[in-house]
């Protein structure tokens, strides 16, 4: 049957073969646009079906908070359903629907994909401005701090062409591992002739075929993007008329105010030059002004090549390299990713690798950076239904006026802060639809008390996980190969975006699991807003979306393939004239704003700056003796985030939470390869085996984050997530320090040492 694995982001095309009514297997369907490979977890696909530890049944919590047993007992959907529904509506009536935040799995990592618009909708329609879903962690520099430079979403809406790039630039970011699709799309655009840039402490997967591949320490992204960008604009390898037409670069920034020169009709004042110092007759008299590029340019030029060499370890003639290949096999294509989005400066890190793709001047051009055309559809995430008075409550908006709040995502410390110390409001209510927040996410610990401490807390899952263990009700989910989800398109191409999938259940639902989606507009009725859910009919729902295509529920039916709808890729729509007037950017000039005056307006740097890892030796010279080494990780091949280690096809593969370094590192502590060691960082211990690894900086160590699970068939160990012997890596983070604009915590650059377990 064709179909398509939702396990991750890659949402591969596949087959699925099904005998006597058992599903057997998952193979890839080359004919789908992001079919051409699976992989192994994708293969897995049937043992996690048909896994003796998936959640059969709603339960309910019967002993306290913090007892080694919670007295799991098994109850009824109707009850569950009711229960839920009745204590939501008490918490909001009487603390107010924002004292609920709703959590989901990342859509990366799982398959909420198929179902976070409604979850979405869910929560607007109840009322809270709080969702989380690590946004500050995954997404919040693809998607959000960039749209202070583009006002769009670069790279994460506006994907890299890979079909028809020059030179493919990947920062932070193995698709081989991550979403194979754009590996596949990557080889075959090597074939033809592209070329390769990519930033990664570790060589991994499309590393071994770069043209370049820049051994950056972590954390130290923001110098090397800005080094890159310093010898584009010394050199003059950066397009010109590009960044004088439709970046704010020749606009006039006065030096006595740091804001942007306005003539007396309010208009931005442009000046001629892209370089140099005015002094500009205005009405109060002569202002010092430059323009916006030469700032750019200072700000740049604190990180010569041989200034960035000694902070990044990448050599300076090799940045020089890089600059050069960016510029000749222009347009670039990026796309960059967890690498550089766990840093406590991951707003300047996305800001200043944006400044190298505007120079190349390959924004919404073929080959660049492109919005890939959509099916058209109804939205059905129901902005319209939270009101501006409610979205003004989002946690950590006051911290972070700038940050994820302003699109109603929270942190988790924003959420561990409000339930322990009620600030900004006492939040008493979590709604999880999946999520491991105490493996996933900093502070596990004080993760554990904030859960604990809540009134009410229900979680839906396939599997319990030490998260959801300290809920009030746990719901049995189905996993995605036995429900009916729709896709609008898939991500990679113009042409994968044409194709419609309404996905088929390849078996029906084990035990009494039921989608996300069911739950969500089974719990919607129940909570009076059935209204905003066609009554609790989610086809009518799915109808209401596709209208607009043409589409209709039962040809999708008919063709579970899937349907294409003809698109056509428009470049440069920002250049679209409409009413004799650009279309330009979203942002409030209405160009690229290389010059952020909004970022300036709230106290931040207005072009990108970079001064360090926050708990790195510049900045914390005391921690450097006792933890000489820089932490960062880095995601498996086997398993997504916390999950998959119950399934013995991929455990047999890794065994046991490794860590990778350095042999001199190793050698200096007596560490063999092989060897059980500590992982030791100002917040605690945890442990993992030691991978040597030569490639890696001598300083560097890469861990991996994620284990609790056990595996009984293969009797592979669980690890406990907090205890004292634990392999939760994350035990190893605090929240603080984090990204002022956007609250990125710094799991991928933090001080650590390494021991031997004796
Ligand atoms: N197999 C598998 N696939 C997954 C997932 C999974 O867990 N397993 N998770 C899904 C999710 S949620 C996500 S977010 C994506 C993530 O996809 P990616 O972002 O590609 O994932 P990673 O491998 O964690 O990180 C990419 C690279 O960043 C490098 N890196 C580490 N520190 C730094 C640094 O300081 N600077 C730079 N430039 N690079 C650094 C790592 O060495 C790594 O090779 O993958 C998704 N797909
Ligand atoms: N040190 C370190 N920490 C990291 C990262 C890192 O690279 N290093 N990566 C970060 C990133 S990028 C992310 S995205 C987060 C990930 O954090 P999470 O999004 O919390 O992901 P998981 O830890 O995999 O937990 C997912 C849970 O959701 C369940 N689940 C899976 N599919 C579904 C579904 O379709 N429906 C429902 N209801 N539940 C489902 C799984 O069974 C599992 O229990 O972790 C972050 N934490
Ligand atoms: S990469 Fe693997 S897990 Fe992700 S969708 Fe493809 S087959 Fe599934
Ligand atoms: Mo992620």
């Amino acid at each position: 049957m064709p179909t398509f694995c939702a396990l991750c982001v890659s949402r591969c095309g596949a087959t699925a073969t099904i005998r006597d009514g058992v599903f057997r297997s998952l193979e890839p369907d080359p004919g789908h646009p992001t079919g051409k490979a699976l992989c192994m977890k994708g293969k897995a696909a049937p043992e996690l079906v048909y896994h003796a530890e998936r959640l059969g049944t709603p339960l309910r919590r019967t002993r306290p908070k913090g007892d080694p047993d919670p007295g799991w007992e098994a109850i009824g959907w109707e009850e569950a359903l009711d229960t839920v529904a009745g204590r939501l509506l008490e918490l909001s009536r009487a603390s107010g629907p924002e004292s609920v935040v709703f959590a989901a799995a990342s859509p990366s990592t799982s398959a909420i994909s198929d179902s976070i618009d409604w979850i979405t909708r869910l929560r607007r329609a109840f009322g809270s401005p709080n969702q989380l879903v690590s946004m500050e962690l995954c997404a919040w520099g693809r998607y959000l701090a960039t749209s202070y430079t583009f006002g769009a979403s670069v790279p994460g809406a506006y994907l890299p062409d890979l079909d028809h790039a020059g030179c493919i630039l990947f920062w932070g970011y193995n698709p081989s591992l991550a979403r194979l699709s754009h590996a596949t799309g990557t080889v075959a655009a090597l074939r033809r002739g592209a070329r390769l840039v990519v930033v990664d402490p570790r060589r991994v997967g499309l590393a071994h075929r770069a043209d370049e591949w820049l051994r950056v320490r972590p954390g130290s992204d923001g110098a090397l993007a800005l080094a890159i960008a310093h010898v584009m604009i010394e050199r003059g390898w950066f397009d010109e008329e590009f960044v004088r037409r439709w970046t704010n670069a020749p606009y006039l920034v006065r030096m006595d105010s740091g804001r942007l020169l306005r003539d007396d009709a309010g208009n931005y004042v442009v000046g001629d030059e892209l370089f140099g110092d005015v002094e500009v007759e205005t009405a109060e008299g002569p202002v010092r002004c430059r323009p916006v590029f030469q700032l750019v340019a200072d700000g740049c030029g604190r990180f010569e090549p041989r200034t960035a060499a000694a902070v990044t370890g990448v050599p300076a003639d090799q940045i020089e390299r890089t600059a050069r290949l960016l510029w000749d096999a222009r347009p670039v294509a990026y796309y960059a990713w967890s690498g550089v989005e766990q840093h406590a400066d991951a707003t300047q890190i996305a800001r200043a690798i944006a400044q190298v793709h505007v120079l190349a001047g390959s924004f919404d051009v073929r080959g660049g950076n492109v919005l890939f055309p959509s099916v058209p559809s109804n939205p059905i995430a129901g902005v319209e239904l939270l009101s501006d008075a409610q979205r003004a409550k989002a946690l950590g908006l006051a911290r972070r006026p700038l940050g994820p709040s302003r699109w109603e995502f929270v942190s988790s410390d924003d959420l561990y802060t409000a339930v322990l110390e009620a600030t900004p409001y006492q939040v008493r209510g979590l709604v999880g639809f999946g999520a491991n927040l105490l493996l996933a996410h900093a502070d596990g610990r004080r993760g554990r008390d904030a859960l604990a401490a809540l009134d009410f807390y229900v979680h839906a899952d396939l599997f319990m996980n030490p998260t959801a263990e300290l809920a009030d009700v746990v719901l049995p989910v189905a996993s995605p190969f036995e429900a009916e989800a729709l896709a609008l398109g898939f991500e990679v191409s113009p042409s994968a975006r044409s194709l419609v999938q309404l996905r088929q259940p390849i078996v029906p639902p084990r035990g009494g699991g039921r989608s996300d989606l069911e739950i969500v507009f089974a719990l919607a009725t129940r909570l009076g807003i059935g209204e905003h859910f066609w009554g609790g009919d989610l086809e009518a729902g799915w109808r209401h979306q596709l209208a607009p295509s043409g589409l209709t529920l039962e040809q999708l039916r008919a063709e579970p393939g899937g349907v294409r709808v003809p698109l056509e890729t428009r470049y440069r729509r920002f250049a679209e004239e409409h009413d004799g007037r650009a279309a330009g950017f979203r942002t409030p000039t209405r160009r690229i704003e290389l010059y952020s005056e909004t970022l300036l307006d709230h106290g931040y740097p207005p072009v990108p700056e970079f001064s360090g890892p926050a708990l790195g030796p510049a900045m914390r010279p005391d921690l450097t003796a006792r933890y000489p080494l820089i932490l960062t990780s880095a995601k498996s091949t086997w398993y997504c985030e916390s999950q998959h280690r119950g399934l013995p096809s991929l455990r047999r593969r890794a065994l046991e939470p490794s860590v990778e370094l350095h042999p001199e590192a190793a050698r200096a502590r007596e560490i063999g390869d092989g060897d059980w060691i500590w992982i030791e960082t100002p917040a605690g211990r945890v442990r993992a085996r030691a991978v040597l690894n030569e490639d890696l900086a001598p300083d560097v160590v890469c861990g991996q984050h994620g284990w609790w699970q056990a595996c009984a068939e293969i009797d592979a160990p669980g690890y406990d997530p907090l205890g004292p012997e634990s392999a939760n890596l994350n035990l190893l983070i605090r929240h603080e320090p984090s990204d002022p604009v956007g609250g990125s915590v710094p799991h991928r650059s933090y001080p650590c040492n390494v021991a031997r377990i004796d």
